[in-house]
């Protein structure tokens, strides 16, 4: 069913550091042309930091994990790519169609292959008014069910955090900050949550990982939450966020598309401010999530 490229087949054949990278992330969250210059920098930054990068995406049915830059080219200049999520993937294959995947359905894939690190931008979570809507990424059971490292920014600001770090909690998903006590915010370093627990180095990632399995709290994902250095300025944004609320309520934005309309909105009305936060946060997550695959080995 999984096609790898040359690379990956390679890397896991010899059980070098492998980091898995999600394909939703290029085809609805970030504008075209950029999102393609922005995937192939951040394949460079894995493989710069001692890790090959696995692109994750369905093409015609089949699932690679790994693609080759036309491959990248491809999903990234095609306007009508599908976003799957887990429940998506056999259909989406059978059907011979092509589909970015989720945080939730790359996790999934990743795990099939065997790849425990994974990096992407901001996780899906409990949206904003989730007790009327019941609108709830289904990242948070993807986590719960898959042991994968996940590095992110936090969950996105655009959800209701508070709700999501509860889901967490129940769903036992740890959570370490990278250097900070406090839970990030995507665009902004700071969502105004606590964090328990944090970590300095990714060798102390790599040995919270590895401690998982003597304790059998191995079932699940471990979230790595690393703040955006640079935040977007918090006014401009907390604005932005309302009025793109207010925007996807009034046209009835509901299910998968809502998670891209709203960063859709941001990326259209910050004069490129969420898209400088997205491209640097993204960067950062490859960076670190490449050391820590190093730091397992
Ligand atoms: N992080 C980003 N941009 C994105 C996403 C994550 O910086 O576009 C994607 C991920 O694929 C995540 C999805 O799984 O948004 C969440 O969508 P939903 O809320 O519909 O589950
Ligand atoms: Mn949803």
């Amino acid at each position: 069913m999984i096609k790898y490229s040359a690379a990956v087949a390679r890397a896991l054949k010899d059980k070098s550091p492998v980091v898995a990278l999600e394909s939703t992330i290029i085809t609805h969250g970030l504008p075209r042309p950029k999102n393609l210059e922005v995937a192939l920098e951040v394949e460079q930054i894995v493989t710069d930091a001692g890790a090959t990068p696995a692109t994750i995406a369905i093409i015609d049915g089949q699932i690679h994990i790994g693609l080759e830059p036309d491959q990248l080219t491809q999903i990234a200049n095609d306007e009508n790519i599908l976003k799957a999520s887990i429940r998506d993937l056999a259909i989406i294959s059978t059907q011979k169609k092509s589909a970015a995947t989720t945080v939730a359905a790359t996790s999934h894939i990743a795990n099939l292959a065997g790849i425990s690190l994974f990096a992407t931008g901001g996780l899906g979570g409990v949206h904003r008014e989730a007790w009327q809507s019941w609108d709830e990424s289904a990242d948070l059971l993807a986590l719960a069910n898959t042991p994968i490292l996940i590095v992110c920014s936090g969950a996105k600001s655009i959800l209701d955090v508070s709700a999501t770090l509860e889901r967490l909690e129940t769903l036992s998903v740890p959570i370490l900050g990278y250097k900070t006590n406090k839970f990030p915010g995507f665009y902004l370093t700071d969502s105004g949550f606590d964090l328990e627990h944090r970590a300095d180095t990714p060798q102390d990632i790599a040995q919270i990982w590895k401690a998982r399995s003597d304790v059998e709290t191995n079932n699940s994902a471990l979230i790595v939450a690393n703040p955006v250095g640079n935040q977007m300025d918090k006014a401009l944004h907390d604005q932005i966020l309302f009025d793109g609320l207010a925007k996807a309520k009034t046209a009835g934005i509901i299910g998968k598309a809502v998670t891209p309309f709203l960063l859709e909105y941001f990326h259209s009305n910050s004069k490129g401010e969420s898209l400088r936060v997205n491209v640097e946060i993204i960067k950062a997550n490859a960076a670190l999530a490449a050391q820590i695959a190093v730091a397992l080995r």
